[in-house]
């Protein structure tokens, strides 16, 4: 019997690719893939498609009962930037979309859910570099809010009612097939573009802001890891801590002037500032390290290099 997997949010930077990956290792037919809307891309002509709202759990609760699904992943959410805008509708959907999932688990519908965290649960008062798996916590945005209380339940869900959940602490995300959605660390994605097609790039970020950042490839590779590790190596059933690389926006200008010598970048710190500003700059994830295996194969010199050879061909 094959594992039938949901995806909500299958049409966001990570769902995109998580979809292809997915698809790729367990049959396109096991794997739906579901958002808001239905845009005509990839996701949705390349196999089974749902419309969905995360916030409707009779609507998740049905599709879960029609195709039979085993595993969940929970990938729709308000990233930071945009959470700080509209911070009632953030709570909302970060929260309820997890406690539908969530109870769906506990009820014994699905065997298993994926939901992502963010290094957002820090906040100012953490350790900045290195910093550990448990430490202080005080986030500081509605984005780190909801995560920190959504790494909470995941937890209070496997220890009261032994659900399944598992679950990262994604740092920024940069990847050539999919934009990134109204978070903090977009500059390192928006500045290959630029870079590309206007040869300069105005940051939003000031020029020393070091901020852990990982590969797509990398992200994704964490994500079935964890899914498809066995249950008794998962110690941690609030989130994990992952890490790859950080660096600050001087770095990566710099890494990418080795590839385009006339490449300038512009500071213009905006209100992203003070959300980076309350973050770590590096993560401590040998947890994750020793738990379940994972490592990391990008760093900043091998990931400039894959995404300005990807996003040429396609620019
Ligand atoms: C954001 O910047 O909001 C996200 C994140 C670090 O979770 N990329």
């Amino acid at each position: 019997m094959s594992t039938k997997i949901l995806i909500i949010g299958a049409c966001g930077q990570i769902g995109t690719e998580l979809t292809h990956s997915l698809r790729k290792i367990y049959g396109t037919d096991n794997v739906i893939a579901s958002d808001i809307r239905k845009l005509n891309n990839d996701v949705v002509n390349s196999g089974p498609f749902e419309v969905i709202n995360a916030l409707d759990f009779n609507q998740i609760e049905h599709l879960v009962e029609v195709h039979k699904i085993d595993e969940i992943y929970l990938m729709a959410a308000l990233l930071s930037a945009t959470a700080e805008k509209n911070p009632a509708f953030a709570w909302d959907l970060n929260m309820n979309s997890l406690f539908h999932v969530l109870n769906l688990a506990k009820a014994g519908k699905i065997k298993k859910l994926f939901w992502p965290s963010s290094i957002a649960v820090f906040g100012p008062t953490t350790p900045k570099e290195n910093t550990p798996q448990y430490t202080i916590m005080e986030p500081s945005t509605v984005y780190g809010i909801s995560k920190q209380s959504g790494e909470r339940w995941c937890e209070y869900y496997h220890n009261i009612f032994g659900v399944d959940v598992r679950s990262i602490r994604y740092p920024g995300l940069i990847s050539y097939s999919s934009p990134p959605g109204g978070g903090t660390t977009d500059y390192a994605v928006d500045i290959f573009h630029k870079a590309l097609s206007d040869k300069t790039y105005e940051c939003f970020l000031s020029s020393e802001t070091k901020m852990p950042m990982m590969y797509m490839d990398d992200a994704i590779a964490a994500t079935i890891n964890i899914m498809q590790a066995p249950l008794e190596e998962i110690k941690i059933h609030s989130s994990y801590n992952l890490a790859a690389m950080s660096f600050t926006p001087t770095e990566i200008a710099a890494e990418i002037k080795k590839h385009i010598p006339e490449f300038t970048i512009t500071y213009e710190p905006d209100f992203r500032q003070k959300i980076a500003d309350s973050w770590p700059a590096s993560i401590d994830d040998h947890q994750a390290r020793e738990d379940w295996g994972w490592n990391h194969k990008y760093d900043l010199e091998t990931m400039t290099k894959d995404m300005l050879e990807n996003l040429s061909k396609s620019e």
